[in-house]
């Protein structure tokens, strides 16, 4: 597989300093030499420029850091598009608002290759505020409503190409919605699988049934991977830390089924903040997580998918 790497380095997104650090962070943390350990070939793109502030007009809402971000959504979509004309791209957050513009350029391309374009939100939050109903003004909280064209992003973020059907759309691991998200969650037909469900039914299970529609359906599938996912002792260097997540062996059991399938195209590492981390931690553990999503196996055999 020939990986590209696209680093997006936006801190504005939310409220702490240190998450711009994480594309860097991931490279120190030994991301190429795992890769290509792998096998792959690692084309490293660099970072998507920092663009000027968008011209929005004011919003009625204390939205944080609205052209900037709005700016940083539109140029990352632009070289998510290129970047996805071929191999597998890797973003590099960043915080999660990024990947309102990696999914964005995706789902361009992907409509363009008549495919659908499936995703898979691994996050302890579920990202599903439009701009007038945040509450916190942190605009990585908003991604995953504005792919799905929910109402209110027109003129302050750039307009879709593609907006995602929500049947395409899988969260795993939520264990954090405000009560806003949890109405709009409610009205949607995305598959939303909480904390309490892998606790129920395991990982697997809940996995493979999503995994079965992306392959009947000949989709591409991007997994947008929030390091908050994980339990927060796991990883402590992220920005918004939730008790009750994944544990070591869920993240890795995901990963590795995620790479079985060979349904997956691209991929989003979100949220790491390196400032909050412990000697590295979530850094070395987000790595080895985006190696086993890429084919590495406790053995170093491959399993029969
Ligand atoms: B993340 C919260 N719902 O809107 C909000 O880390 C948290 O990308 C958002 O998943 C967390 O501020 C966004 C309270
Ligand atoms: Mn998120
Ligand atoms: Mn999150
Ligand atoms: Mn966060």
């Amino acid at each position: 597989m020939k990986c590209k790497l696209i680093s997006v380095p936006v801190e504005q997104g939310q409220p702490v300093p240190g998450c711009a650090l994480g594309p860097e962070v991931l490279k120190d943390a030994g991301l190429v030499a795992a890769l290509r350990d792998l096998g792959h070939e690692v084309v490293d793109l660099g970072a998507v420029p920092t663009p000027q502030p968008r011209a929005v007009p004011a919003h009625a809402n204390r939205l944080k850091f609205l052209p900037e971000v709005s700016a940083w959504v539109e140029a990352t979509a632009g070289m998510a598009y290129e970047a996805s004309a071929d191999g597998f791209p890797i973003f590099l957050g960043g915080d999660h608002s990024i990947s309102a513009g990696s999914v964005s350029g995706l789902a361009r391309r992907a409509a363009e290759e008549g495919r659908p374009l499936f995703v898979l939100w691994m996050d302890a939050h579920s990202d599903f505020h439009t701009l007038d109903s945040t509450t916190s003004g942190n605009l990585h909280g908003v991604p995953l409503a504005y792919l799905c064209g929910l109402p209110g992003f027109e003129g302050y973020f750039p307009p879709l190409a593609a907006p995602l059907s929500p049947q395409h759309v899988c969260i795993l691991g939520l264990r954090s919605v405000d009560a806003a998200e949890r109405e709009a969650l409610a009205e949607t037909a995305m598959r939303v699988h909480d904390m309490s469900a892998i606790d129920r039914k395991g990982i697997a299970a809940l996995l493979d049934s999503f995994l079965n529609e992306v392959r009947a359906a000949n989709g591409l599938l991007h997994v947008s991977f929030d390091v908050d996912f994980l339990d927060p002792p796991l990883a402590p260097g992220v920005g918004t830390p939730v008790q009750g997540g994944a544990t070591f062996r869920e993240a890795h059991l995901a990963m590795e089924l995620l790479y079985e399938s060979r349904l997956v195209t691209s991929l989003d590492v979100v949220e790491l903040n390196p400032v909050l981390d412990e000697r590295g931690r979530t850094a070395g553990l987000a790595v080895e997580l985006v190696g086993s999503l890429l084919g590495k196996t406790i053995t170093g055999k491959r399993r029969a998918a």
